[in-house]
């Protein structure tokens, strides 16, 4: 019983919120470094915003991110001390192509992740890659105006074919699209769309979004192809939407907010365009261009597994006027009085992730991968400057809990689990470091203030005793 053995613990980060050395052995500039802490970043990443130039009345906190580009070594070292089985990180688009529409890629960038790679082996620590994690070369975004246009595609298929080409051997996870529905959410972040004055955003957000769609399968079909080994999966950000109430009305709206996420995975898993989108979307005359190719491709290379991101459920009422919206999350939804909520106004639903859990498997019958949950807090130092976080170790364990539930009593089918994150790092929603998840704490302020020393938490430990015991010992 429990956790079956080799299920894969361990943590994930993302490029551009730790690596820093944006301009670092020629990589090119990307959407994620431009995007500035403060109160325009949702402007920025919503695409509202033209932010195309760093200028000198914003501070870009991905810049220097907690400076993983030199410290990767010492930061691997320390998940290996607690255990890690797997460590999920993404590449940087424009370290491998500078400019993303290159023919021949940076050497120097692919040296930087082999060496990651083969840190991680070192401890036996299975990489989980995510090929694209919010970032897209700006010269993309400037010249092709981001993944709006299909030739994207290709290039996003050439960057496959190189790393899957180099990394044949080291790396066996993939994920293609971080939070893939995050397109709606936040296009310039998701899918590297800026709008002009008077477009269609729908109608652009859903082309973007049927362009990554059609990539991530062409990069599923390249990866089966170079390493018949390689593992590849779909990534949303979930998290079951309740109906506020039991009127039908809101049980209606609640399904309806699921399916703006699902449409991605139901083409992912099943390697067709749900009817329910094919209406709406041929309704609201909202249709993107679909080629006879697209479908076959669509359908013949479907996801090996499906990876999500859970930090808490959601609630929707049809009657928007009646209640007043959660903020401090980046989808909408109604506040859930049964919860409580994190510094960040986050709810926090431990029970939410079975939920969930459930939800996916019984959709989908394949299996899964959470790879992002965690507690998003202001870490304050006792005297010692040590972090006694026992309200991050409460949030997790729950969580675990609930997890364990999922897959000992319903029986889900469930890879791994990797927390968000294991060690502190730059905020994509806020661009805040004080926004701490990690059990690695990283001496760094909001405005790029610190050492950059590491130190580790109380959680720490507990995490390491979570793994040791393969989730039977959570404190
Ligand atoms: P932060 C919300 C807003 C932005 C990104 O979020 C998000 C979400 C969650 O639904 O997605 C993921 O840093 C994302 C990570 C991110 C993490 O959530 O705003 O994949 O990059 O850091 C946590 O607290």
């Amino acid at each position: 019983m429990g956790f079956p053995k080799g299920f894969l613990w361990g943590g994930a980060t993302a490029a551009n919120q730790c690596e820093g050395g944006f301009d670092i052995d020629g990589r090119g500039l990307a959407n994620v470094d431009l995007c500035p802490a403060g109160k325009d970043r949702n402007a920025v990443i919503t695409g509202e915003m033209k932010m195309f130039e760093f200028d000198d009345e914003h501070f870009y906190p991905a810049k220097r991110g907690i400076d993983f580009y030199h410290h990767y070594k010492e930061d691997i070292k320390l998940f290996a001390e607690m255990g890690f089985k797997v460590y999920r990180m993404s590449i940087a688009w424009s370290r491998i192509f500078p400019k993303g529409d290159e023919e021949t890629p940076n050497e120097k960038g692919l040296e930087f992740y082999e060496n990651i790679f083969k840190e991680c082996r070192k401890y036996n620590i299975e990489p989980l890659v995510t090929i694209t994690h919010f970032d897209c070369p700006m010269h993309l975004i400037k010249n092709y105006g981001g993944w709006r246009n299909r030739k994207l595609i290709d290039f996003y298929k050439n960057l496959c074919k190189v790393i899957f080409t180099r990394y044949k051997g080291l790396v066996k996870y993939w994920i293609t699209f971080n939070e893939i529905n995050m397109i709606l959410h936040a296009p310039f972040m998701g899918a590297g769309i800026c709008f002009e004055e008077g477009e269609n955003k729908e109608k652009i957000k859903y082309q973007a979004a049927h362009n990554e769609l059609v990539a991530s399968a062409e990069a599923t079909k390249i990866a089966h192809e170079i390493d018949p080994e390689n593992k590849v999966g779909c990534m949303f950000a979930a998290g079951s939407t309740y109906p506020y109430s039991c009127n039908p009305e809101d049980v209606w709206k609640a399904l309806q907010t699921d399916r703006e996420s699902y449409f991605f995975i139901d083409i992912q898993v099943f390697g067709k365009y749900p009817n329910y989108s094919l209406k709406e979307l041929e309704r609201k005359n909202l249709l993107p261009d679909i080629t006879p190719e697209d479908l076959k491709v669509l359908k013949k290379n479907t996801v090996d597994f499906v990876a999500f991101s859970y930090y808490n459920s959601r609630c929707a009422v049809a009657d928007s006027e009646k209640i007043k919206t959660a903020e401090g999350n980046l989808f909408v939804s109604a506040k859930n009085p049964y919860l409580a909520y994190s510094e960040w106004g986050w709810p926090i639903d431990p029970l939410g992730l079975r939920i969930t859990l459930n939800e996916i498997y019984d959709r989908y019958r394949i299996p899964m991968f959470i790879v992002e949950n965690g507690l998003g807090a202001v870490d304050t130092p006792d005297e010692n400057g040590f972090i006694k976080d026992d309200y991050r170790i409460d949030y997790l364990r729950e969580h675990i809990k609930a997890m364990k539930d999922a897959v000992e009593l319903d029986g889900v089918e469930l890879m791994g689990y990797t927390t968000w994150a294991p060690i502190d790092l730059v905020s994509a929603g806020s661009g805040q470091m004080k926004k701490r998840y990690g059990f690695i704490y990283v001496d760094l302020d909001d405005e790029g203030k610190g050492t950059f020393e590491r130190r580790k938490k109380k959680s720490f430990e507990w995490y390491r005793e979570v793994i040791a015991s393969n989730g039977e010992n959570l404190g």
